[in-house]
Formats: structure tokens, C-alpha cells, sequence
């Protein structure tokens, strides 16, 4: 059994920040620890807007604190978001992120992330090989 608590994960190696500075991502659970999902506690800042596109990945966020939208690129539809909302990327959907106040967000990686990757110039974060 893993347990693990926020405390610990903040300011180690497993919080990484977004070199944009849109927001920062507490990674709960990784590749390493073999569950074949990662979890994070994210928080989207206020005021930002964030561009992805997660070719390599499902996501899933649930958005536990905070307000603001996505914006699905694919339909073109706008969702509010707010404490109890989730929303599942499972078509690999180009979207906006815009936060109005900071939202915290938890979210599910498939495949895991190992913690090394960073949004490229798409809002995509790489596949690693498993070996
Ligand atoms: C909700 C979202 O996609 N935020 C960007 C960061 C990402 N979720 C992460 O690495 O935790």
C-alpha cells in the first residue's frame, strides 16, 4: 500500500511547475508506482489561459475548488467549471483551460506520466518508452 500526503509532495521533486507559470502540479502517484495511471493535485491559476492538446494521453480532471471554463476546440462548446465538475478527454480533445479564480484540479494520466515530461509547444506531453 502507498500513502502519501500533499505535504510531502510540495516543493520535492514530484511538484513541478509549468514554465509558463499557468500552474503547478503536485504528482501524487507516477509511472513508477505501477498502478498504470498517474494522479496529480493541480492548481490552474487565476486570470490564465492554457492551450492542450494531449495526443499521447487520457485525462480525466475533477475540478475540486475554484471557477472557470474549457473549451472544447473539437465541438466548440464552453463547460463552466466548479467544485464537482469532471470532465474526461477521452478523445484526445484540443482544448482551453481559462481559470477566473485558482482552480484545483485532480487528475488521472493514462498511461502514467513518469514526472520528466513537460507540455511542448503543443500542450502535449511526450509518450516515454517503457524501458
Ligand atoms: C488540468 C490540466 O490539464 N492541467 C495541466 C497540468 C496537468 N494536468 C498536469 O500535469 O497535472
Amino acid at each position: 500500500m502507498i500513502v502519501r500526503r500533499i505535504n510531502e509532495v510540495v516543493d520535492s521533486d514530484r511538484d513541478i511547475k509549468a514554465e509558463n507559470g499557468n500552474w503547478v502540479s503536485r504528482r501524487l502517484l507516477l509511472r513508477d508506482e505501477a498502478l498504470g495511471f498517474s494522479l496529480h493535485d493541480t492548481t490552474i491559476f487565476a486570470g490564465t489561459e492554457t492551450y492542450i492538446h494531449y495526443k499521447n494521453h487520457l485525462e480525466v480532471v475533477y475540478c475540486v475548488g475554484g471557477e472557470g471554463e474549457i473549451e472544447d476546440l473539437e465541438s466548440g462548446e464552453i463547460h463552466p467549471l466548479s467544485d464537482g465538475t469532471m470532465y474526461a478527454l477521452n478523445g484526445h480533445e484540443r482544448h482551453y483551460l481559462r481559470a477566473r479564480s485558482d482552480m484545483r484540479m485532480v487528475c488521472v494520466f493514462n498511461p502514467a506520466l513518469t514526472g520528466n515530461e513537460v507540455h511542448d509547444q503543443e500542450g502535449a506531453y511526450p509518450l516515454i518508452d517503457e524501458e
